[in-house]
């Protein structure tokens, strides 16, 4: 097209050379145009046909290309003086966003000098990217804006002008914006972000986008931003509990200050509009026990539970945030039961003092309770397993006590019961209650002795009103059924003068001989002793009482041969010839006491002549103690001491006559005296007399005594009473010699009292 124009105007050239003398540049500037960026030395225009001039003539008239200023954008080539550009040019420097780049410049020509106007057109490529002016965009947007909202963003700047400048922004795929690319007043773009969906922090906090800006070249450049947005919080949402009902059990004996529940209620919206504190909303009660910590939402125990009092609670509790939204959620707190009431004993009747054989009596009737529930509630009763009562559950938790059978007050008076009401929880809790049961008495026992029979000892002699011993009853019952009074009972023996030997005193049982007794009269006799006491009706019972009367040595030995009072004078008579140790004759002699105070012993006291005979200290046997011869005198008399063993001891003594004879053929001398004889020197004769009468006696003596003692038991076989002895009436008994008694084997006699009234009496006595 510059060709064409540069032909076009060669032909005017000439024409107009004086013109454009005259006016210099006033002709139509001849346009060139050349890319940027073109290398140095690329040809731009021949000017020798442009300017219509001739081959040489450039050179001839020293062609000049004139730049305003002093850039030098274009050259001459030196040879062919074709137009060259002078060096690279760059578009953007040269014109910035001025678009067409139009760069004027003359051709100066001399001789004559020629004005040539012309310009250099430097078209643009694309050699720029659009490019932001920072590397990131942030943006705060508050998730309140409602869609439809426009953002106008910074645009990006493309140095390239035209088809090559910026053209259009894309963002990336996102659901929340679009963007749209707007004109600016100065045909600048610049983006725009357009909200589609509203935005929610709590979704999603930030947002990045990535904007791209894109130019019309071709292939096209682009530049990319960063979009950072942030979604601006508002208090768009309350707190909200986690749970809408908070369910909860708690003990009773829960301490104060105990956690109980933790709430929680989470807030989205962030910063104040996101802190939550709690505080209770509506309580049932007032002074309900609860507490709820602001921040935490901890609820603790502020004071003591009751189970007995409230079984639950229903606490509604506000969670609140900075901005004043709220929100609610309910706690139920059920609480539990423990076992902390102890059962409780109501007695409703008792009876403390119950009387004795009586069956099943009901001595009290009570009713238990316990104040808590299930388990802890239910109780039970109990006494003692060891005694004599038993509970029968009644009505109701009404309980009675009764006795289990007839009690018995003399075994025990008082029982000391206690009832123990426990509960079943955990710990077991329970409460006793203590009662004391007397036992009334009923005279159901009669007096009793302290022994069934008694023996009492007196010695004889004794002093009228003598204290003699003491019985004693006790009674078992208690007050009037417990006091004795002693009597003395008819004796069984009619014929026992009771009444005047002992008496008793009616309230202490002490016994009394009324006179003196005597132990050769009557050693020992039985009464019997009531006791009764003073019941209604009275019981009463008795005792035999065995009075045994003591010996005492009142009685002498009594010498029974040979006869003392003088009507039988005996003198023994020995031979001459005896041998020594000849039997002379044998002292018998008896005692009325019994026992040591009739244990005899004998001795010689004193002889005509010493040495002769000798008598035997236990059994009274006189003998002679050497042989005789004629010088010993016929005559002899003896004294011999029967002593008893009582303390003092009694004595009696006897005087025996011997007469020593030369046979038994002398005729007996029967001697007038003892006395006389004596005292008349003894004749031979009447030695022989004695000594005969003595032996004769003596056979006789012995017949009867065998007479006697055959009799004597024939009889008491027959008869069972007693015999009769012609001889011995001293007030005796039995006369046990056997062991160290006076009489030997030989001469044994039973001697018993005339009249057997007094045999059965003293059966008893053998023993002894
Ligand atoms: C912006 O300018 C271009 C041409 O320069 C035109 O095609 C387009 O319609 C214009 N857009 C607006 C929104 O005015
Ligand atoms: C509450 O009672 C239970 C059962 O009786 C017992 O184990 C627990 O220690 C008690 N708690 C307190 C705090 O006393
Ligand atoms: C009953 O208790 C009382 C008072 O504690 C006591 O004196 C008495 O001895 C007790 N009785 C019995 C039978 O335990
Ligand atoms: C009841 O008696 C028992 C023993 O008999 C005793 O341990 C307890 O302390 C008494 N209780 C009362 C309340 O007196
Ligand atoms: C001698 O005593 C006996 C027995 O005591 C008696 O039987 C007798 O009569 C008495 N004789 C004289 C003379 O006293
Ligand atoms: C280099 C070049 O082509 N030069 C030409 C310029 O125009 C004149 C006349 O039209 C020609 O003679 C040259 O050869």
């Amino acid at each position: 097209m510059a060709q064409t124009k540069v032909h076009r105007k060669k032909r005017q050239v000439a024409i107009l050379i004086i013109w454009m003398l005259l006016w210099e540049a006033g002709s139509e500037p001849i346009q060139y145009s050349v890319l940027e960026e073109s290398e140095s030395g690329t040809f731009v225009a021949n000017l020798t046909k442009d300017l219509g001039l001739r081959k040489g003539e450039m050179a001839a008239r020293g062609a000049q290309v004139v730049f305003k200023g002093n850039r030098q954008c274009l050259q001459l080539d030196p040879q062919t003086y074709d137009l060259l550009l002078n060096e690279k040019l760059d578009r953007e420097e040269l014109c910035g966003s001025t678009e067409p780049c139009v760069l004027p410049f003359q051709v100066l020509l001399e001789n004559p000098l020629q004005f040539f106007q012309a310009a250099l057109r430097v078209r643009d490529i694309n050699d720029h990217a659009p490019e932001f002016p920072a590397r990131e965009m942030l943006l705060k947007i508050s998730e309140i804006t409602t869609p439809g909202k426009l953002f106008p963003l910074k645009m990006a700047q493309d140095l390239d002008a035209g088809s090559n400048s910026l053209q259009s922004y894309t963002i990336s795929s996102n659901p929340h914006f679009h963007v749209l690319t707007r004109n600016r007043s100065d045909g600048r773009k610049f983006p725009e972000l357009v909200l589609d969906k509203a935005l929610d922090r709590e979704e999603q906090p930030e947002l990045r986008l990535t904007l791209t800006a894109l130019d019309g070249g071709s292939p096209p450049r682009s530049g990319t931003v960063e979009i950072q947005i942030l979604v601006l919080d508002i208090n768009d949402n309350a707190p909200e509990f986690a749970q809408e009902l908070y369910e909860t059990q708690i003990p009773e004996n829960s301490s104060l200050g105990s956690l109980i529940i933790t709430v929680s209620a989470r807030d989205l919206d962030a910063g104040p509009f996101g802190e939550v504190s709690y505080a209770l909303f509506q309580v049932d009660d007032v002074n309900q026990p609860f507490e709820i910590h602001a921040i935490t939402g901890e609820i603790r125990l502020r004071k003591t539970l009751d189970f007995e009092e409230f079984q639950s609670y229903h606490v509604d509790i506000e969670a609140t945030d900075g901005g004043g939204l709220s929100g609610k959620c309910s706690l139920v707190i059920k609480v539990l039961d423990v076992n902390d009431n102890t059962p409780q004993l109501t007695m409703s009747s008792f009876t403390s003092a119950i009387p004795e054989n009586l069956p099943e009596i009901i001595v009290a009737v009570f009713s238990v309770s316990d104040a808590d529930s299930g388990q802890n509630q239910q109780v039970i009763c109990s006494i003692d397993d060891n005694l004599p009562f038993l509970l029968r559950p009644s009505v109701e938790n009404f309980y009675t006590l009764v006795t289990n059978g007839a009690l018995d007050r003399e075994s025990q008076a008082e029982y000391n019961i206690t009832i123990t009401v426990s509960d079943l929880g955990t710990p077991r809790l329970k409460t006793q209650h203590n009662i004391t049961v007397t036992v009334s008495d009923v005279n159901d026992n009669a007096p009793a002795f302290s022994q069934t029979t008694y023996t009492l000892r007196v010695r004889e002699n004794n002093s009228p009103a003598l204290h003699i011993g003491t019985v004693s009853a006790t009674d078992r019952d208690a007050g009037a059924n417990a006091q004795v009074t002693y009597s003395l009972l008819p004796p069984r023996d009619p014929h026992l003068p009771l009444a005047s030997l002992v008496s008793i005193n009616a309230d202490n049982g002490q016994l009394f001989a009324l006179r003196s007794l005597d132990y050769e009269a009557l050693q020992a006799f039985e009464v019997r002793v009531g006791a009764a006491d003073r019941g209604s009706p009275a019981l009463s019972s008795q005792a035999l009482v065995r009075v045994l009367v003591l010996d005492d040595n009142d009685n002498a030995p009594f010498v029974l041969y040979p006869l003392q009072n003088g009507s039988a004078p005996c003198t023994e008579l020995v031979p001459r010839a005896a041998e020594a140790g000849y039997l002379v004759t044998k002292v018998v002699a008896v005692d009325g006491d019994s026992g040591q105070n009739a244990w005899l012993s004998f001795q010689l006291l004193k002889a005509t002549e010493p040495g002769l005979f000798g008598v035997w200290a236990h059994n009274g046997e006189v003998r002679t103690a050497r042989l005789l011869s004629e010088r010993d005198a016929v005559r002899h008399r003896l004294l011999v001491l029967v002593k008893d063993n009582g303390e003092p001891p009694l004595s009696a003594s006897v005087t025996l006559h011997v007469l020593l004879v030369d046979g038994f053929s002398q005729p007996y001398l029967p001697l007038p005296d003892v006395a006389a004889a004596e005292a008349r020197a003894d004749p031979l004769t009447v030695y022989l007399v004695i000594a005969l009468a003595s032996v004769s006696s003596l056979f006789l003596c012995s017949a009867l005594a065998f007479v006697a003692v055959r009799l004597c038991r024939r009889s008491g076989a027959a008869s069972g009473g007693g015999c009769a002895v012609p001889e011995g009436h001293f007030p005796g008994h039995l006369v046990d010699v056997s062991g160290a008694g006076t009489l030997s084997q030989g001469y044994q006699y039973e001697v018993c009292l005339a009249g057997g009234t007094g045999t059965s009496e003293f059966k008893f006595l053998k023993p002894i």
